[in-house]
């Protein structure tokens, strides 16, 4: 089968040359932002560092680092590099704690990112015979905009839906043949769901392919969401700082995520000292916009826990790879002394042969924590004999003790008691307040 590419000539530059164009973006990137940036050039001042000392990316280990800090304290406008006259949009982080991340874009800016998007598109078999049902958030979120922008380049017909009214999805979907699905992962096991309990089969489905992202999601999560939707489900990474979904994406190898290296450049540090590691190592992932001209990050980073990699890819891109993110530097759980990922959670589940459908919940009782894993049943493993219900609940704990090393509390609730996201699901609830 021959390979589609949106734009060919970059997506399979060779490696030195794609080098050569970001040493040469890179340059003129650190004077922009030095220029234009106060905030940062007090950094880069700070460091001992001028533009002068930036001659490509081997020098790009000079530069300051910028985290979530830095954007609440910049808050609203402290890392704007345009003026505002030549800005046409904002978007803004789904929120979390404190203040939120304002990012601003030029036209220029839009017009890259829907590129990156178009590029995920394309690499999902997205053509102009397409129609793409995007069921991301719309608004401040960057899902929304960012797949119907990439979806507008590629010509597939537009389905800007929006999350939520999953009747409506699965109308729309159905009467006019939607080929192409784009939400949360989370969102697509629910319309999945939804469209199984209608009695769909997955071959009454008009979908061919997914693009899932916006939140971590396993390996098996994405084999059951294939299974019950009949498609092929690619993954897309981007966070709202860099502009959006579409940092990187996957191609038909489904096996990590190809960045868009010409738009971003990536490095992986040891979170704890800043050292920049070499490729293959696990560390925390760094982004530098080299072309973003209104809200041009350098060095920013995700708390994104990640590998990149340089393997040949069968799609013929020579874009690096980076792996699904395997946690944040912030969100991972330690409980009872031990590191928990909530997809390690989810990983038994579904081995299990339970949805994704539960919730964990740490808490802090006479100085021990307790673990509390929820998970609801389908109708199906559904019962109300209490001695089935505590043979399952024992099993399942001794299947995350395995895999986790510690013991959780597991509870079996019933169907549809898990409330259902349309957007991110909440997976954790952690009353302790350790910090
Ligand atoms: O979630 C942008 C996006 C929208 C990506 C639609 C993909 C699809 P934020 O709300 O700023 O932006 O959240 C960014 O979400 O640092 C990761 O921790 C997480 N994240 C995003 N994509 C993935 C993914 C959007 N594919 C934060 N796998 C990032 C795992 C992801 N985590």
């Amino acid at each position: 089968m021959e390979q589609r590419y949106f734009q060919k000539e970059i997506e399979t530059m060779p490696v030195e040359e794609m080098k050569k164009l970001q040493s040469e973006k890179l340059v003129k990137q650190v004077k922009h932002v030095y220029d234009n940036v106060p905030y940062y050039r007090d950094l880069m001042d700070k460091k001992g560092v001028k533009p002068e000392d930036i001659h490509g990316i081997e020098d790009l280990h000079l530069l300051p680092f910028l985290t979530k800090a830095d954007l609440r304290d910049a808050y609203p406008y402290g890392l704007l590099a345009k003026p505002l006259s030549e800005c046409v949009r904002i978007q803004s982080t789904s929120g979390t704690t404190g203040r939120r991340v304002v990012a601003f874009y030029t036209q220029n800016d839009v017009n890259l990112w829907e590129d990156c998007c178009a590029r995920a598109i394309v690499a999902a078999g997205g053509t102009n015979e397409d129609v793409c049902q995007v069921a991301y958030g719309y608004g401040l979120f960057t899902g929304g905009p960012g797949l119907n922008g990439g979806s507008h380049k590629v010509g597939c017909l537009t389905l800007p839906m929006s999350s939520g009214n999953t009747e409506r999805q699965i109308q729309f979907m159905n009467d006019l043949s939607a080929t192409i699905l784009c939400c949360t992962p989370s969102y697509a096991a629910y319309i999945g769901e939804s469209l199984k309990e209608q009695g769909y089969k997955p071959e009454d489905i008009p979908l061919k392919a997914g693009i899932f992202g916006a939140e971590p999601w396993t390996e098996e999560m994405r084999h059951s969401i294939e299974a019950t939707l009949g498609i092929k489900a690619y993954d897309i990474y981007g966070l709202t700082e860099t502009s959006g979904p579409g940092v990187s994406f996957e191609c038909c190898e489904q096996t990590g995520m190809h960045i868009n290296e010409d738009h971003f450049l990536a490095e992986i540090i040891n979170p704890d000292t800043g050292e920049v590691l070499p490729e293959g190592t696990k560390g925390e992932l760094v982004f530098t916009s080299l072309d973003k001209e209104a809200f041009p990050l350098l060095r920013y980073r995700t708390r994104d826990i990640c590998v990149l990699s340089r393997k040949k890819c069968s799609c013929g891109r020579t874009l690096i790879k980076m792996a699904k993110p395997m946690g944040r530097t912030d969100d991972m759980l330690i409980i009872r002394g031990v590191n928990v990922f909530p997809s390690q959670i989810e990983t038994v589940l579904l081995n299990e042969g339970y949805a994704p459908n539960y919730q964990i919940v740490v808490d802090r009782v006479n100085n021990t924590d307790t673990f509390e894993v929820n998970v609801e049943m389908d109708a199906e493993q559904f019962t109300d004999k209490l001695s089935d219900i505590l043979a399952m609940e024992k099993s399942l704990a001794e299947a995350i003790k395995t895999m986790l090393g510690i013991n959780p509390k597991v509870h079996l609730v019933a169907p549809k008691t898990i409330v259902r996201s349309e957007g991110k699901a909440v997976r954790v609830i952690d009353k302790r307040k350790l910090i």
